[in-house]
């Protein structure tokens, strides 16, 4: 997906007790983006979309929801960080 697509939301799925999500979270919060924060330890909703949606259960996990509708689930917390940081860029 191209970061010239207009994004319209954002959200991390991740839990308190996950290192990788930690790692991530800080990364995030140097970059200034807005980020939603879905804990699926702390809302069930927010796990079984990750599950049915995303495809796994697995944090960190980035929804990423373009304007045309379009729902891209990205795993892997060196992922979710630089494409983040390139969002950030780009932005
Ligand atoms: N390589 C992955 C590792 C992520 C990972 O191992 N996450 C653990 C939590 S720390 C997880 O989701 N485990 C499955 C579970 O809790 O059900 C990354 O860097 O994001």
């Amino acid at each position: 997906m191209s970061q010239a697509t207009t994004i319209k939301h954002l959200s991390l799925y991740h839990y308190d007790s996950c290192p990788f999500c930690l790692m991530t979270k800080a990364a995030i919060k140097k970059t200034k983006v807005n980020i939603e924060q879905r804990n699926i330890q702390k809302n069930r909703a927010f796990e079984k979309q990750l599950v049915q949606q995303g495809g796994k259960r697995q944090v960190p996990c980035l929804r990423i929801e373009e304007s045309n509708g379009e729902v891209r689930w990205l795993y892997e917390s060196r992922d979710i960080i630089a494409w983040v940081q390139e969002y950030a860029r780009s932005n």
